[in-house]
């Protein structure tokens, strides 16, 4: 009998983790390493990543900066029109829930047209089509962003197989 039930949370335990390694999206600190900053090329930045409906974007930055994620004609121009929502304080997660294109500058006096915006496109997993790449020059480059994608699933599945294991033994 109570070999039953620890097979049942056993299972429960690793069925929810697996879901969880699957499911759960991929942070991305805008900028890495530098952050969000003056230094910092973002179109370059961005075009290594392939965004998917769940990933995160993590802005981290000294507070003489802000975030705000306005609609595109203001990023294009860098005008400082009414945000669609504004960020202060240092640490902000944004989720990006679905696909489609969203745009951010720092709100400060200049530093947008100093570099300090970000475009982001979110595409569908099983988007035939890859995004755009936001300057035409450089073609994009989806075999690393592929193997970057199936790295990290490939991570959180191993430590899932292993905290399943570990239950397993342990329950
Ligand atoms: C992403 O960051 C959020 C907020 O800090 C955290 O709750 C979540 O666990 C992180 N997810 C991953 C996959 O690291
Ligand atoms: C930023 O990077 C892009 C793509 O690599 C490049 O085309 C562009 O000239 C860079 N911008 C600056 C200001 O260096
Ligand atoms: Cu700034």
């Amino acid at each position: 009998m109570m070999n039953i039930v620890k097979v049942l949370v056993t299972f429960t335990v690793l069925s929810v983790t697996l879901q969880l390694a699957f499911v759960a999206g991929t942070n991305y600190t805008v900028g890495a390493p530098g952050g969000w900053d003056l230094n910092t090329n973002y179109t370059k930045w961005v075009s290594t990543i392939t965004f998917y409906p769940g990933d995160n974007l993590i802005f981290s930055y000294a507070t003489t900066h802000d975030v705000w994620e306005v609609k595109e004609s203001d990023y294009q121009t860098c005008t400082k029109g009414s945000a669609i929502k504004q960020y202060t304080g240092g640490n902000n997660v944004i989720a990006l829930t679905e696909a489609g294109s969203r745009y951010f500058y720092c709100s400060i006096t200049g530093h947008c047209g100093q570099g300090m915006k970000l475009q982001v496109s979110v595409v569908t997993k099983d988007s035939s089509s890859p995004p755009s790449p936001p300057s035409g020059n450089s073609p994009p480059s989806p075999p690393k962003n592929d193997a970057a994608a199936l790295n990290g699933i490939g991570t959180r599945l191993a430590i899932a197989l292993v905290l399943g294991e570990m239950l397993m033994f342990f329950v």
